[in-house]
């Protein structure tokens, strides 16, 4: 790999250490990027060095080098310290010595394109599988590393692991002299903890404060933004659904079977086009947190005894969400597929109220009129049910709760942890979708979404309670704006 002069000024950052230790997944989860390299749970996996750009405000401040892991640092220990020829030398001449030698391109050739980029970067970030005991091998890494001549940051990794040895770890660290450590599990994503190992690197790296500055800057906008547009995805998915309304095609009066018919066929539309908008959803949820959504369906969202892959309608789902009492209570309302979507009647005098509004006292908008039309004709709307629309927050927010703590090294499909909602929570969302249930215009279920100052209005609203939900306000970021 050669530089550019510039790309040579850029802050350097080794990503090094014991195979399989999970370096190439810090690489995924630090870059957002879930195709970056190889990963497996076997040794080896990374044979060559690949490096990955931390960009903050389109200009580049970092560059993060994979390399493949230490795999004998025992025997390569021994063999440097066999090319001692002065008591003088030090860590850094005999490194270079080392790479010079033969057996550097043969019987150490992975261990050498890690050892040249510790010796290369300004800051080494030794990661450690933090379920490892420490063992003679671990010291023997550090040594390696320490001779490189450059500041290391030990990473803990696996940390939410029940068998992670935190503790143990960093004070078998500071016996070596280690004593600043970070710990990040690349798979269970802390925002918290990504912040620290960059303030940690900072301490260890101060000709690049400024370019980690704008790193953590960068990182605390990118999380905000993130949970906002996951917020407004998930209200205009609410009130696009309370907003919509499906026909169903008038019949005779005398024609019940035809009628039933109609009905039934009109269920199934408006079940598809809500099913459809909440997988939409899903994905705008998946994006809003940097995942990408292509292969969302076979990597990421399909999954048959988990959540997701439990149908909107269905019994299961009202189970799942914690709603049961509220099935019960509505009386056979959780009886299959054809749950919670409700009829919009009419009486005789509300039609002839309506019939005054038609004549122009007050003023309604073309879609209304024309409902208003069908309606005085017999015809019907189906609607989303209160049901269906507290479903929909509450699936939507179990998604976005579950994205916000998944590291993209995380290889595994999405299991959303179903968490009740308060009812008060759900009531307030009801209440919020009032004038979107009146406003079938606002809806954008199967169109693009409407513009409009009073939907735009709902939306915010109902945003800013989502958020809440997905995750609780926390003092710093109330005070870093
Ligand atoms: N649960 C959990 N699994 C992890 C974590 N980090 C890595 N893994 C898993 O551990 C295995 C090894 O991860 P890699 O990222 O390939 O490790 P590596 O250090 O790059 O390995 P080599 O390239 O072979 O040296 C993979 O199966 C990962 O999915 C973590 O923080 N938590
Ligand atoms: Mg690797």
């Amino acid at each position: 790999m050669t530089d550019s002069p510039q790309e040579s000024t850029l802050f350097r950052v080794g990503v090094v250490g014991h195979t399989n230790a999970g370096k190439t997944s810090l690489m995924r989860t630090i870059a957002r990027d879930a195709a970056f390299g190889a990963v497996s749970p076997s040794p080896g996996t990374t044979v060559e060095v690949a490096s990955v750009k931390l960009f903050a405000n389109d200009t580049p401040r970092a560059d993060f080098r994979d390399t493949p892991g230490l795999e004998d640092p025992i025997g390569l220990l021994e063999f440097i310290d066999g090319l001692r020829t002065d008591r003088r030398d030090d860590g850094p001449s005999l490194i270079e010595r080392f790479l010079g030698t033969e057996e550097s391109r043969n019987l150490f050739k992975n261990e050498s394109k890690a050892l040249r980029q510790a010796r290369t970067a300004d800051l080494v970030l030794y990661v450690v599988d933090a379920r490892d005991r420490v063992l003679p091998r671990h010291s023997d890494e550090i040594e390696l590393l320490n001779r490189c001549g450059k500041p290391v940051l030990p990473v803990l990794n696996f940390v939410s692991d029940a068998e992670a040895r935190v503790d143990e770890w960093r004070d078998a660290l500071a016996r070596l002299g280690l004593h600043a450590t970070a710990s990040f599990d690349t798979v269970i994503y802390e925002s918290r903890d990504e912040q620290r190992l960059f303030e940690a690197m900072r301490v260890l790296a101060d000709d690049f404060r400024d370019d980690i500055d704008a790193l953590i800057k960068n990182l605390r906008a990118r999380r905000r933004k993130s949970i906002d547009r996951a917020s407004r995805a998930i209200a205009e998915l609410l009130v696009d659904a309370a907003a919509y309304l499906q026909p169903v095609a008038p019949v005779p009066a005398d024609d019940d079977a035809l009628r039933a018919e109609r009905k039934r066929e009109s269920e199934q539309a408006l079940q598809a086009a809500l099913r459809e908008h909440e997988r939409l959803t899903f994905h705008s949820i998946l994006a809003a947190f940097e995942f990408k959504t292509e292969d969302a369906e076979t990597a990421l969202l399909e999954c048959t005894d988990g959540r997701l892959g439990i149908d909107l309608f269905s019994k299961d789902a009202i189970r799942q969400a914690g709603f049961g009492a509220v099935a019960g209570a509505a009386g056979g309302a959780a009886s299959g597929a054809a749950i919670d979507l409700v009829l919009g009647g009419m009486s005789l005098g509300a039609a002839s109220a309506l019939g005054a509004l038609i004549g122009g006292t007050f003023g309604s908008s073309a879609t209304q009129t024309r409902r208003l039309y069908r309606r005085l004709r017999g015809a019907n709307d189906l609607h989303a049910g209160d049901l269906t629309l507290k479903l929909l927050m509450s699936r939507s927010v179990d998604l976005a709760r579950a994205i916000l703590r998944r590291g993209h090294a995380d290889e595994k499909k999405v299991r959303p942890e179903a968490v009740a909602l308060e009812k008060s929570v759900l009531d307030q969302v009801i209440k919020a979708l009032k004038s979107a249930r009146s406003h079938p215009s606002w809806s954008g279920v199967g169109t693009s979404p409407p513009q409009g100052n009073d939907r735009e209005r709902s939306i915010r609203r109902l945003a800013a309670l989502v958020r809440e939900q997905i995750v609780p306000k926390r003092p710093e970021e109330t005070q870093n704006g």
